[in-house]
């Protein structure tokens, strides 16, 4: 039940409190090291916890009291500790440590010589000046505490969004409590993190149980809670300690899905919804929908039609039942019939993979028995070109003999066919990074724009266009470069661009990483309007990156994405056919 993240969090709170009550540096250290143990232990701890306690003193780093402690929060869900030291502290101070470059050191300073227990009295400190007078508080410290504040009360005042793949494991381990929590029946995330937006305001969870007081308890009492926002019978909601609330819905098994509906939005396709119900004569709401005929007495209860499950409430609606991705805008287009999208099991191939020659931290055999474990055909070993000095890029020396180490991995790994490909830069004016020779000499080619990323529309088009038309690229890597709530990357014609790919069958891809998603859903769907082939992937730089391929899958369904149109869902001898297809009309230097 407990995760190695959720041990992580715990050690760390603890850290930072007894750094705050004072405790002697070795504790503290200890506890800090045996938080980022946690961390990046590969074994699951709650599972030793359960069944080998023993073994996780072997761990190093994890001694006696941090191990028990492991134990204790997979067997009761809660740390004593950290709960005694919470209840020694005013409640305001954790909230400090959030603020940028305000660690617990600092934060002690200010309790113990300002008496600030909260930003509010922070902020009043820095306005009057007392803080002036502390020892250790030079005029820069003060400054850039005054920026964090600042920066805290502007974020708290607009909308704070985070991005799909941050919000998600942060809420997963609060939805696992809630599944082991006596009474579960069923438990779902809601909110536009069901429907998969690249971002999120506040992840939304629904739990149906026939015991609510244990649910709520186990909603409300983790390591990673910073604080209750409220906590009624039904509706509870916390935040967490990286900033992000979490609300939850607390119902019964038979309007589960009701509620699943109504909280899962978008508000626009509620709205669809209950007019399609008010034309029928009936009502929706988050309990149910109810028949509610013309000249029904007033007061009266109305006759329920359907609540359990999603899928009812659709049916009963003369509709198919919409997957969450496409609930997102009022549109009509789904009445008769919903798409089948593509899903996580179509996937057979990973096309875009890096290992220790270039950036990533695997080699070509770990990389391979990743994508044999995933139960693919085919895995794309495309490591970066020259130009990406600062990812390790490959000299063409470097490339060829990274070729031949892929071939005998193929052979020593068996049972998975492993490409020899890049990740080939798109320079600024469109050519690619290496000649047309190296290239030919690959099985598959990525392209993919890395610099240059505020160049005009124009030249953007310009330059993906050639990648694009180029004869022997198979995929357009990332295509705007853009990193969500970072940068915006490069805006070129999605027309030009999508016409062109589905010409010369370049597949465009959508990178499954949770900072890029790009394409973009809206672009996705441009593309597929076009004719054109999708590729998704991880860019897979270590083992954690395979798991990014569901929030790619959301994008792509966001987008209306169908398994016919994705290269990745193709049987081995489609996807190598097309490969082999883009390399027969080339004439190689060999042949002349
Ligand atoms: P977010 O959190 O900003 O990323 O977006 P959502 O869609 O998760 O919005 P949220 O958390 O405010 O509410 C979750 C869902 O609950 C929303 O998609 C639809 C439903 N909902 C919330 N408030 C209303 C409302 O006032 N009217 C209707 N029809 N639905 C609502
Ligand atoms: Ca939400
Ligand atoms: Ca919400
Ligand atoms: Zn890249």
């Amino acid at each position: 039940m407990a995760t190695n993240q959720e041990c992580a969090l715990a050690f760390a709170a603890i850290a930072d409190l007894l750094e705050i009550t004072g405790a002697n540096a070795f504790k503290v250290n200890a506890y800090r090291k045996a938080a980022r143990v946690c961390e990046d232990e590969s074994s699951d701890l709650g599972k030793l916890a359960r069944e080998t306690p023993k073994q996780l003193r072997e761990i190093e780093g994890i001694g006696e009291s941090t191990a028990a402690k492991i134990v204790e929060l997979e067997t009761t869900g809660r740390v004593a500790e950290l709960e005694s030291l919470r209840a020694q502290i005013p409640a305001g101070l954790p909230l400090l440590l959030t603020l940028a470059g305000l660690g617990p050191k600092t934060v002690k300073l200010l309790w113990d010589e300002a008496k600030v227990t909260s930003l509010a009295e922070l902020k009043s400190a820095i306005d009057s000046g007392a803080l002036a007078s502390i020892p250790r508080m030079g005029g820069k410290t003060i400054a850039n505490l005054r920026e964090a504040v600042v920066a805290r009360e502007s974020a708290a005042a607009g909308p704070t969004r985070y991005r799909l793949g941050e919000a998600i494991p942060l809420a997963q381990s609060i939805l696992k409590r809630l599944a082991d929590a006596n009474g579960s029946i069923r438990v779902a995330f809601a909110g536009s993190a069901r429907r998969g937006r690249e971002t999120v305001g506040d992840l939304d969870l629904i739990v149906a149980t026939t015991d609510p007081t244990a649910a709520r308890a186990a909603f409300l009492n983790g390591p990673n809670i910073a604080k209750v926002l409220a906590q009624g019978d039904t509706k509870c909601a916390v935040q967490l300690a990286s900033g992000i609330q979490v609300d939850l819905r607390i119902v019964t098994e038979a309007v589960f899905g009701a509620t699943l509906l109504y909280f899962t939005g978008s508000k626009d396709h509620n709205i669809f919804l209950r007019e399609r119900a008010i034309e029928r004569e009936m009502r929706l709401n988050e309990y149910g929908l109810f028949r509610n005929p013309r000249g029904w007495p007033e007061g009266k209860e109305l006759p329920l039609v359907a609540a359990t499950t999603e899928e009812s409430i659709y049916a009963a609606l003369d509709l198919p039942c919409w997957p969450p991705e496409l609930r997102e805008t009022y549109t009509s287009d789904f009445t008769q019939a919903v798409p089948r999208l593509i899903s996580l099991a179509d996937i057979r191939a990973e096309l875009h993979a890096h290992t220790t020659a270039s950036d990533g931290v695997m080699s070509i055999r770990e990389l391979a028995e990743l994508a044999k474990s995933r139960g693919f055909h085919t895995i794309a070993v495309t490591d970066h070109s020259k130009a990406s000095a600062q990812a390790n890029g490959l000299s063409v020396e470097r490339l060829l003999r990274h070729i031949e180490a892929i071939r005998e991995a193929e052979v020593q790994v068996g049972g998975i066919r492993i490409l020899a490909g890049s990740e080939v830069d798109i320079l600024a004016d469109g050519r690619l990074d290496y000649d047309d020779a190296t290239l030919a000499a690959l099985d598959i080619v990525v392209a993919s724009p890395h610099t240059a990323l505020k160049q005009s529309p124009e030249a953007a088009t310009t330059r993906l266009l050639a990648a694009i038309r180029h004869p022997l690229v198979h995929i357009l890597g990332h295509p705007t470069g853009r990193i969500i709530l970072g940068r915006e990357g490069l805006a070129p014609d999605m027309q030009a661009i999508c016409t062109a790919a589905a010409q010369c069958q370049t597949a465009l891809e959508i990178n499954c990483h949770w900072s890029r998603l790009d394409l973009r859903d809206s672009h996705v769907r441009a593309a597929l309007s076009f004719g054109c082939l999708i590729a998704i992937d991880c860019d897979i730089h270590s083992a954690e990156d395979a798991d990014n391929l569901q929030y790619g899958i959301t994008t792509a369904r966001r987008g209306g994405l169908i398994p016919d149109h994705c290269v990745n869902a193709w049987t081995a001898d489609a996807l190598h056919a097309w490969l082999g297809r883009k390399r027969s009309g080339v004439r190689l230097p060999r042949d002349t």
